[in-house]
């Protein structure tokens, strides 16, 4: 309609209509160290023409355990406008210009990604706020990493990993506008399927695998104390 800018906008079209409309969501842009500097739509955030001219913004990702040490994966819908139908971790996305999730310095930011970590997790898979406290979730460390999708569109963010094995039992109920599966794997289960042909992962999830993402998941129970918040930004 007329009254929405962003369905008349000719980058959007052909995409689905939830998804144009989370394109509309107003993201943190920080500096190199993750100072914040403004703000912008996600929309203009991950247009490879204006990340092609430095333009970063704040994002977190999810690996959320079960209590025998699984991870919970998921596989993006094909609805989505960036990096659909590939499988990657729980759950990822980006703290908004909104209070709560906005912060200035580690230990504020830290917090406002959590709550919004807890309120994604609630939106794409369905998990009940209560299931995921924010006091739960370790804070691990920051990636800064740029990843193409299509040509079009892609990622460049200072990424916030944060690692949750709920005391609670967890709900699924999974929202299909973002992800058409969901399982626990293992660690071997995950190494075999990185080596099915057929199936794609998100650039960023694989940095992970590829680098700490096995080490901090030996440490799960014992000994991730040594790995958490840390204030290094680890580039990639
Ligand atoms: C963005 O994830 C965040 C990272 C770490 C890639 P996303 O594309 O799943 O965001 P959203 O769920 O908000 O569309
Ligand atoms: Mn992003």
């Amino acid at each position: 309609s007329a009254a929405n800018p962003a369905r008349q906008d000719s980058d959007l079209e052909g995409y689905d209509e939830e998804q144009i409309r989370l394109m509309d969501e107003v993201c943190i842009v920080v500096d190199e160290d993750d100072v914040p500097i403004g703000s912008a739509s996600k929309k203009i955030c991950h247009l490879m023409t204006n990340i092609d001219q430095g333009l970063l913004h704040r994002a977190f990702s999810v690996f959320l355990f079960d209590p025998s040490n699984r991870l919970l994966l998921q596989q993006r819908a094909s609805e989505k406008i960036t990096f659909p139908d590939m499988w990657t971790n729980t759950c990822c996305s980006h703290p908004l210009g909104i209070p709560g999730e906005t912060g200035v310095g580690l230990d504020a930011s830290v917090e406002g990604v959590k709550r919004a970590a807890q309120r994604k997790l609630g939106h794409e898979l369905g998990i009940p706020a209560v299931q995921v406290p924010t006091g739960e979730f370790e804070f691990l460390t920051r990636i800064h990493y740029l990843a193409p999708s299509d040509g079009k569109w892609g990622e460049h963010e200072v990424d916030y990993i944060l690692f949750i094995k709920p005391i609670s039992k967890i709900d699924l109920a999974v929202n299909p506008n973002e992800a058409q599966d969901a399982k626990y794997v293992s660690k071997d289960e995950l190494k075999a399927m990185f080596k099915d042909p057929d199936l794609k992962f998100t650039p960023w999830f694989k940095l992970i695998c590829e680098s700490m993402l096995y080490e901090w998941w030996d440490h799960l129970d014992s000994g991730l104390e040594k790995y958490l918040g840390e204030k290094e930004i680890r580039r990639m």
